[in-house]
């Protein structure tokens, strides 16, 4: 009897907790007006359309709550929210986010957002779940490119033995030796001092980044490589997804999805603004043999890309036209 009273007593605070009302910590790294800021600012809003006021979304910028990796393993155990991090930091957690992250992999933008709106897309944020993560959506992070504070880099040849930041993943440990560069794994946060100082020798990142984070000011010789286009990920705690009801569940999966066309139209705008802004900033922008770099990528694919599920979503991505 009287288990069956704590029992309903239990079931009924659950339901109390998610009938509440709840404003959902966010992080990210950016600073306010950075298109994943406001794509997230956008999602709060539309949360809060769909479920008559009762949920938002509060964004904490500037990594004010952590580097990236910090702020995954909040989300994790369900101390935040929400947290909006580029796929990278995910890949040593999560082995299916590896292939979105693979060197030369999308033919372009569009081939990328295809693959991504896609089934191999879903699959791959259906497979952040066991870990904790619920994934709902993607947002674009456009091409990376490598750049450099004192020589820069024309060839693939320039590269080698270089000491260049890299987000902290195995894989892209992996990708930077394959240029023959030194991989140095480093929160974004300590980037442009690390620069500054000459603790590394360059960075790597699309142009967005290299404008809003001033790393142009301390490594002007930017070589476009597209050597990755990695996007961004949108991950929700499961861990405080499984306390929500159905209906609210449905709602923040359709406001993060509705983001992401707002999300893609700022992020192709602020691409060209930033590129503008840096060449106006005393970057000097170069052109090298794509070709070249990516021939290097081999060992990557032959270390990361092992078993068949692996190997079978990269092929699907390839015949995505
Ligand atoms: C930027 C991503 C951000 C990453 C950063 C990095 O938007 O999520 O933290 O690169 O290189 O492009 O760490």
């Amino acid at each position: 009897m009287k288990h069956k009273i704590l029992a309903a007593a239990a079931a009924a605070l659950l339901t109390t907790l998610a009938a509440q009302a709840a404003e959902f910590r966010s992080s990210d790294i950016h600073p306010d007006g950075y298109p994943t800021v406001e794509a997230v600012k956008f999602m709060g809003e539309r949360l809060k359309q769909l479920t008559n006021g009762k949920h938002s979304i509060r964004v904490f910028n500037n990594s004010a709550l952590g580097s990236e990796k910090d702020t995954i393993e909040q989300t994790k155990i369900g101390a935040l929210a929400m947290t909006r991090v580029n796929i990278a930091p995910m890949n040593n957690i999560c082995p299916e986010t590896q292939v979105p992250t693979m060197p030369f992999l999308f033919r372009s933008k569009d081939h990328m957002r295809k693959v991504l709106d896609g089934p191999v897309g879903e699959e791959i944020l259906a497979a952040c779940a066991p870990q904790g993560f619920v994934g709902l959506a993607y947002y674009d992070s456009g091409a990376r490119n490598l750049y450099t504070a004192k020589k820069p880099v024309r060839a693939l040849a320039d590269a080698k033995g270089m000491k260049v930041r890299v987000q902290q993943s195995d894989l892209w440990v992996a990708l930077l030796e394959a240029m023959g560069a030194n991989a140095t794994p480093m929160p974004f946060g300590e980037v442009y001092t690390a620069l500054k100082t000459g603790l590394v020798d360059g960075a790597e990142n699309n142009y967005p980044s290299y404008e809003s984070s001033r790393h142009f000011e301390v490594a002007k010789f930017y070589s476009v490589t597209e050597h990755s286009m990695a996007p961004e990920m949108l991950l929700f705690s499961k861990r405080v997804w499984d306390t929500l009801p159905p209906d609210d569940q449905k709602a923040l999966r359709q406001a993060a999805r509705e983001s992401v066309p707002y999300m893609r139209k700022l992020w192709d705008e602020r691409e060209e603004k930033s590129l503008a802004a840096v060449k106006a900033g005393g970057a000097e922008i170069i052109q090298v043999d794509k070709a070249s770099f990516q021939s290097a990528m081999k060992p990557v694919y032959d270390r990361f890309i092992k078993d068949d599920k692996l190997k079978a979503m990269i092929k699907r991505v390839q015949d995505t036209r």
